[in-house]
């Protein structure tokens, strides 16, 4: 078995059903997933939902249903859209599951047994809408001159009893975390906190009194845990925590969290304290990924311009958009989509340049070869030049995505399928065909084996279409791993089982611009 790795996404409040932003987040990490279990990685991916807090109860309210019924409804919505976006996850977290609760209240324990939780008063801001306190000097000024957190939603006055989490405590250790290597990424965001950080932190109020929607805190029955407490717990639970054997001892501490920009204060300042307050080791990295815009707008209700994304999947297919939103967006930065967009670009790379390549390689060797490939065939410079061209392309993709940069990776795949439809054109095999029907058979047999070679790299993007390609090019469903594209027996073995290419079925379709998209 590989190295361990661990991914999780955020927790998305199933107040509503998803939107385009949730199943961003949710391809980018399956993508990440895919690509780590290509490179021989033993992945472990988690996401789930976020179900406690004042602002699912405020919602249940609204709709005159229960938090609980409220939550259930809804989570299944964000479990279908995973399916539905070929979001493979390894384990889907409720956080109003019993053994939440059990981790989460043995994790509060821990903290109060190392002296940093206290009980108090507190009076301040607080925004429902963010779940987050915020100090007055946070605050801006809204129309009307009504106060507004920083993230422009309502903030009210807030006075309770409440738990407070020394997290004053924390500043040095938080400092020297950020300074110590990689922990929070992009750069810029990492500037952010790091400011935020050094300008002194005060203790947190983690407990409430008026609603008891949440987890309860051990001892104080009356009081349940501030909803950011039990929600970054949820990376502990799934693991088995409490339980320090198994999965916990082999997948603690998480390599990745990945999550929006807006939340990335909670998972780079809070969380790492509490877990330092609690002994436990701290996450290896925390990305903060840009938002996803509509035409370069906010989606949201008041607009009216709010995608379903399976609606989305529906009407361009899983794999287009997959592939739309790594390649089009510089992850980390906010991208903009649009039909338009998905469309163009879907046209130019997917179906004009890989999948016609693709079509068009697999159809000459089903007619002018009876769909059999040779072996022991003369190679020309050409032949072994385009090979480097598609390794050197193929090595860019994975060293890009190891390091979470999908739109360069992507576009060093797309260099490579470049250099082979120049080769195609520069080799004419339709004309060798009559004049050196030995070289078109080279030709053809080089495409290929480049075309199998550019399928592996790219399958973690768009793995429908890629395994519909692979079963028509014979390769067996249990070797689509990177490893796979260093197997130097594979073509041999191929040939040596009768394998015959068929009359193939494309597998990314040219598109048209939909009429309206809902
Ligand atoms: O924040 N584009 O849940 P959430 C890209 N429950 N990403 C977006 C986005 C957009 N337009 N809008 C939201 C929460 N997101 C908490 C998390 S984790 C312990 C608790 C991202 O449903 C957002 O940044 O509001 C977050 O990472 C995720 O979607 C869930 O957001």
């Amino acid at each position: 078995m590989g190295e361990p790795y661990y991914i999780t996404t955020a927790i998305s409040y199933p107040n509503g059903k998803p939107h385009i932003g949730h199943a961003y987040e949710a391809i980018a990490a399956d993508v990440i997933a895919r690509h780590r279990k290509a490179e021989g990685f033993d992945v472990r991916f988690q996401t789930g939902t976020d179900e406690h807090g004042l602002k699912m109860a405020q919602k249940a309210r609204d709709m005159g249903v229960t938090p609980a019924a409220l939550a259930a409804e809804m989570s299944q919505h964000f479990i279908d859209m995973c399916d539905g976006l070929d979001v493979n996850y390894d384990v889907f977290m409720r956080t109003t599951e019993p053994r939440h609760h059990a981790a989460t209240q043995e994790l509060w324990r821990r903290m109060e047994a190392n002296g940093d939780l206290y009980l108090d008063r507190y009076e301040g801001w607080y925004s429902v809408r963010d779940e987050a306190y915020y100090d007055e000097t946070e605050l801006v000024e809204g129309e009307g001159g009504v106060k507004l957190s920083p993230q422009g939603t309502p903030v009210e006055w807030t006075v309770e009893e409440s738990w407070f989490f020394r997290l004053s405590r924390y500043q040095d250790k938080l400092l020297e975390l950020y300074a110590a290597g990689e922990f929070i990424r992009p750069e810029s965001r990492r500037n952010e906190i790091q400011r935020f950080v050094e300008g002194g932190l005060r203790d947190l109020s983690v407990s409430r009194t008026s609603f008891d929607w949440g987890v309860k805190v051990p001892g104080s029955e009356n009081h349940v845990m501030y909803v950011w407490v039990d929600a970054l717990t949820n990376y502990l639970t799934g693991l088995g925590f409490p339980d320090g054997t198994g999965d916990y001892a082999r997948y603690w501490p998480a390599d990745l969290h990945l999550i929006g920009k807006d939340i990335v204060r909670f998972h780079t300042v809070y969380w790492p304290a509490f877990l330092m307050s609690a002994g436990l080791p701290v996450p290896r990295q925390v990305f903060g990924h840009g938002f996803l815009l509509n035409r370069g707008q906010k989606e949201s209700k008041s607009v009216g311009n709010v995608t379903d994304p399976i609606a989305l999947a529906e009407t361009f297919g899983v794999d287009t958009v997959r592939y739309f939103f790594l390649r089009e967006v510089a992850f980390g930065q906010d991208g903009s989509w649009s039909p338009e967009a998905i469309v163009t670009r879907a046209n130019a790379e997917l179906a004009n340049s890989f999948g016609n390549l693709a079509q068009r390689t697999l159809s000459m060797i089903f007619k002018n070869m009876g769909g059999e490939l040779k072996s022991g065939l003369e190679e020309t410079t050409a032949d072994a030049l385009l090979a480097g061209a598609v390794a050197e392309g193929i090595a860019g993709l994975r060293a890009a995505f190891t390091d979470l940069d999908f739109s360069n990776g992507l576009e060093s795949w797309m260099k490579a399928v470049f250099a082979c439809n120049q080769y195609v054109d520069e080799q004419a095999p339709w004309t060798l065909r009559k004049t050196d029907p030995a070289r078109m058979e080279a030709v053809l047999t080089v495409l290929f084996r480049s075309v199998r070679q550019l399928a592996l790299a790219v399958r973690p993007v768009v793995p429908t279409a890629i395994d519909k390609l692979l079963d028509q090019m014979g390769q067996p469903a249990a070797a689509r791993d990177y490893a796979a594209l260093e197997t130097a027996s594979w073509f041999d073995d191929l040939i040596t089982s009768g394998f015959r290419v068929a009359q193939p079925v494309g597998v990314f379709p040219r598109l048209e611009l939909p009429e309206a998209v809902d």
